[in-house]
């Protein structure tokens, strides 16, 4: 059996400083390189190689592929929802032309057998039904992050059919962890809201009350990922991206589920400029293709995951 070689792109985010983690238990450490444009935290230095890489400097990442042959690339850099708002040029030519490389390498070099490449909730829009939002359905993102995440879905897609690219990708809901901080998104406050919990009792939440947004713990995340790229590839229909869910909740679910364990726990609510993105964005996902072509079953809800986060931050933060 051909022995893999993996590339990291984007490994010091919040999913990429997991999932890099998850990815050199499956195969040896030495066998995953990690990249990023920023320095390694030094538990993902001590765990395998990791380089520099800029994944727009077309030459250095043909080359850094050529060097090393990889046989699977997960590409996580992006720029998200709320920063891309603030940078929307930027968010455009990472968004887009970072996976662009990714494809058109996959598409130059036979030994590339597989790529991966995150979507979002974010490219459903206003006129998208926003309960269980089906798989196929209107698709009209007005964030600058959805529209490059749609276009990806699409290049994506045509890249599988013109030129066979094996490329998997999922839609991820929010996705909450303890270990990185989140990297800019609408989201983020699912987060936030277990630091400011345990630090000081209270939290300013930028969303309305009452705002329910699809959501998913990142231990679910990183099992659904791995999933997806060791599934046989005729089981993976879906070749712009999968639907994927594990709970949705709104922020005044989310204290209470926190209120459960720190009974004094306060929140209060001030919606900024994120209150608009979120309310674009689907209430909850019907994940059934998932389910039904490779297997997906979620394992964490509100309350595992609340208690979980509470457990380990507190470690964290000792
Ligand atoms: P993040 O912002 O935490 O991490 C992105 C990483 O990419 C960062 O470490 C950053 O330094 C790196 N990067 C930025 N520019 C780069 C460049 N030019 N070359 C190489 N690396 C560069 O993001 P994340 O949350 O880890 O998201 C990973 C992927 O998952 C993205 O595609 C994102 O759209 C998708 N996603 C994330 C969530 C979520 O809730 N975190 C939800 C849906 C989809
Ligand atoms: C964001 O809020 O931008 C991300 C996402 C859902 O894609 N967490």
């Amino acid at each position: 059996m051909q022995k893999e070689k993996v590339l990291v792109i984007g490994a010091c985010g919040q999913l990429g400083s997991e999932l890099t983690l998850a990815l050199r238990q499956v195969y040896s450490d030495a066998q995953v390189l990690a990249t990023d444009v920023v320095p390694p935290s030094a538990e993902l230095l001590v765990s395998g190689p990791f380089a520099q890489l800029d994944i727009l400097d077309r030459e250095a990442f043909f080359a850094l592929v050529d060097k090393h042959q990889f046989t699977q690339i997960y590409h996580l850099a992006a720029i998200l929802s709320a920063n891309a708002e603030r940078n929307p040029a930027f968010a455009w030519k990472l968004n887009i032309d970072g996976l662009m490389n990714v494809l058109d390498v996959a598409k130059s070099r036979d030994f590339v057998k597989k790529i991966y490449c995150p979507s979002s909730i974010a490219v459903f829009g206003p006129h998208t039904p926003t309960n269980d939002t089906p798989q196929f359905t209107v698709m009209d993102p007005n964030t600058i992050y959805g529209i490059t995440k749609l276009v990806d879905e699409r290049l994506s897609e045509y890249y599988f059919q013109k030129f066979n690219v094996d490329i998997r990708s999922l839609r991820y809901p929010g996705l909450i962890s303890y270990k990185t901080p989140p990297g800019g998104g609408t989201t983020d406050y699912a987060v936030d809201i277990y630091y400011k919990a345990i630090q000081a009792g209270h939290y300013d939440c930028f969303l309305r009350e009452d705002t329910s947004l699809p959501m998913m713990y990142m231990p679910d995340a990183i099992k659904a990922t791995l999933d997806l790229m060791h599934a046989d590839s005729d089981k993976v229909k879906i070749r712009s991206s999968y639907n994927l869910t594990a709970m949705s909740f709104t922020p005044t679910q989310v204290a209470e589920s926190i209120r459960q364990h720190i009974p004094s726990f306060t929140i209060s609510y001030a919606p900024d400029f994120r209150q608009q993105i979120a309310d674009s964005w689907p209430n909850s996902i019907d994940d059934t293709a998932a389910r039904q072509d490779w297997g997906w079953k979620p394992s964490y809800d509100l309350e595992a995951m609340t208690a979980d986060m509470l457990k380990n931050l507190r470690e964290k933060l000792r």
